[in-house]
């Protein structure tokens, strides 16, 4: 993988834990204002906007979601809990497009757990034409920091299977759980 500043943990999630997290995350309410649907935590983050402001704080990160944003510490991965979380649910077919995360809103790190099926990441420098494609498997864990933070776009393609590596991977339904530090702009 070629894209600096990124780091890919596969089984990050023991596989109990993610009928758990996956669980705790159903008996939430979900956002349906977008293509696919969301959950915001510790703050909302405004989409069309791209902003953050102390009016926008939600609440601590749920107790499910506690014990994860500590062991992105307790690894070395973020030198911060995080203190926002957005969950996003992926249908076959359901992607993100390009972008790279809001630069004034949000910290140095940005982590993303993957659970109930795999997908594949697009990432693709935000100037020139360098590309990468990585597996996101099953309770893993990838890390965007550095140049794939500040200098590389990521996006998860609208499609219902992945080719990489010469096999086709069919998608079922993805949750991802991405962690981040809030900037608080106007505090
Ligand atoms: O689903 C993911 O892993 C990435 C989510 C993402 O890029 C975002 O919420 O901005």
């Amino acid at each position: 993988m070629n894209v600096p500043g990124l780091k890919y943990i596969a089984g990050f999630v023991a596989e109990p834990d993610e009928a758990a997290l996956l669980a705790a995350v159903d008996a939430e309410p979900w956002l349906s204002d977008l293509k696919r649907r969301v959950q915001h935590y510790g703050y909302r983050y405004d989409y069309k906007a791209r902003k953050v402001d102390p009016s926008m704080f939600l609440g601590p990160l749920p107790a499910w979601a506690r014990p994860l944003a500590a062991r992105l510490v307790a690894g070395g991965h973020m030198a911060t809990v995080p203190d926002q979380l957005i969950v996003n649910e992926y249908e076959p077919g359901q992607g993100i497009t390009a972008h790279v995360d809001c630069i004034p809103c949000f910290g140095p790190v940005v982590c993303s757990v993957t659970l109930g099926s795999q997908c594949v990441m697009e990432l693709s420098a935000a100037k020139g034409d360098e590309a990468e494609s990585i597996l996101l498997e099953r309770r893993s864990l990838v890390v965007l920091a550095g140049e794939s933070r500040f200098r590389w776009r990521h996006a998860i393609p609208s499609r219902k299977s992945d080719e990489i590596g010469g096999r086709v991977l069919p998608r079922s339904r993805r949750v991802s759980l991405t962690f981040r530090t809030v900037i608080v702009q106007g505090r």
